[in-house]
């Protein structure tokens, strides 16, 4: 179907509010857990908040005070240019923030903010929203101090300042930076409210860098017996990753940029890695340290953390390489229908093996599955934007996204997911999500197959 507007009533989408959970409840959830009376509450407390947003009909009725009467934007002086040196977005747009998810511990500064992908537009993450992932809180690191040292199996070892870093001839590239973890509840099928808490450690940036090749070579690296590469964050978590050395030749950045300024203090300035499609914890922070090796380290995040346990007992390890994924994002978890008729059923689908070929949606839980368009522009390794028009008649669905990639990898069913990798998992969860329809257009997370 393609949109009519003649013949096709609009219908009206309730966007949820994101400020749904109080500190209060949120601290409790962190302490003792998401049992079923929260679990309630969270749905409760969703369903109050949403009656407590102001409907808004898009198409101004007879009467309609905002289109015939002159308002005071029109009739009075606006705020003066550079009246706020540094932009920031509207005051209406307040409730979009990193959160916390209910149901994830808390453990000091180490820490998760996931970003909120229901508000997103496009496949660009804004600074101030880029999801944040700590093992040990961040820093603001004066660049001034900042140094990176190659070391290791090189014939000249180097110190870099940021001023010789930014000397280098620079590339920009858009990639996404997951967590391995990102969708890591639903393996213990913790239906967490919102596409936010289901896949907020997902963001998608324009990154400006050096690529690590040109470093590489600078230190005349022994690439006949360097096999590997170890890179070290400069932060006290003592967060080092080994990489491929394959993989370090082909596109990995050493970056300082992130959508045309600076990186932000809490995604690693001055000066990060970017490992493009693997899992984030490979972008390491605040680099200081490059190491040419030939085997691989082994480190503390490779061998307890960030590795999966089998059906059969043993850990994957190195399991780097986030697979095709997708998401539906409006409408999803928490928001409403408010009447029947056209929607614009819009979503993130992205794979760490390359571009997304095609993206196909069902509303009736797998039963039928129609293809949706691929928004330009779809790059390698980056999340690409996929739209599909639809009229919802006011039955109860199942809305899930299907992607498949240019290797022709198709994203799997949560079912299919765990009769290979068992159910004991935290990382690397793309299942396909499904949001539940209920007749009265309420949205929320529900688990299929
Ligand atoms: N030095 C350092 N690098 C780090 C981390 C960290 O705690 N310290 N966290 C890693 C993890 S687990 C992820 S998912 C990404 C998150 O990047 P972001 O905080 O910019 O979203 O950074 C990675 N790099
Ligand atoms: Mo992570």
């Amino acid at each position: 179907m393609t949109f009519k507007s003649k013949s096709t009533p609009i219908g009206r989408l309730r966007r949820a509010p994101e400020n749904f959970v109080t500190q209060q409840f949120a601290d409790e959830v962190y302490e003792h857990g998401l049992n079923e009376t929260r679990r309630g509450f969270l749905r409760k407390s969703f369903v109050t908040a949403l009656g407590a947003t102001a409907a808004g009909s898009a198409i101004a009725a007879d009467g309609d005070k905002a289109i015939l009467e002159k308002q005071p934007w029109q009739t009075t002086l606006g705020q003066p240019v550079a009246a706020r040196p540094y932009g920031m977005p509207s005051q209406w747009e307040a409730a979009l923030q990193r959160r916390e998810s209910p149901g994830l511990t808390r453990v000091s500064a180490a820490s998760v903010a996931f970003a909120p992908l229901q508000g997103f537009f496009g496949i660009i993450t804004p600074n101030g929203l880029h999801f944040e992932r700590h093992h040990q809180g961040w820093y603001d690191i004066d660049p001034a101090q900042h140094r990176l040292m190659v070391n290791g199996m090189v014939k000249q070892q180097k110190v870099f300042t940021m001023d010789d870093l930014m000397r280098l001839p620079s590339v920009s590239r858009i990639h996404f930076i997951e967590c391995g973890a990102n969708t890591g509840l639903e393996w213990g099928n913790v239906a967490v409210p919102s596409v936010q808490y289901t896949h907020g450690m997902l963001s998608c940036c324009e990154f400006t860098g050096v690529p690590l090749s040109v470093l590489l070579d600078m230190c005349g690296a022994d690439l006949k017996n360097g096999k590997y590469i170890l890179a070290e964050g400069g932060d006290g978590s003592g967060m080092t990753r080994t990489i491929p050395m394959d993989a370090a030749l082909k596109d990995v950045l050493v970056v300082w940029g992130m959508n045309g300024e600076m990186l932000r203090p809490e995604n690693g300035y001055p000066l990060r890695l970017l490992v493009p499609g693997v899992q984030g914890v490979s972008s390491v922070k605040w680099l200081r340290r490059i190491e040419v090796g030939d085997m691989p380290y082994a480190t503390k995040d490779e061998a307890v953390h960030y590795i999966d346990l089998m059906p059969s007992g043993l850990h994957r390890q190195y399991t780097t390489i986030q697979e095709c994924k997708s998401v539906i994002t409006t409408p999803s978890g928490g928001q409403q229908l408010l009447d029947k008729g056209f929607y614009n059923i819009s979503g993130m689908a992205w794979s760490g093996r390359g571009k997304v070929k095609h993206v196909d949606v069902s509303v009736d839980g797998g039963n039928n599955w129609r293809r949706a368009r691929l928004e330009t522009p779809v790059l390698s390794k980056a999340v690409t934007r996929f739209n599909l028009d639809w009229v919802w008649d006011g039955s109860p669905g199942i809305l899930m996204s299907r992607a498949t990639d240019e290797t022709g990898y198709v994203q799997p069913m949560i079912k299919q997911l765990r009769e290979v990798r068992g159910t004991r998992s935290i990382y690397h969860n793309n299942a396909i999500q499904a949001w539940k329809l209920d007749t009265n257009g309420e949205l929320s997370n529900v688990q299929v197959g």
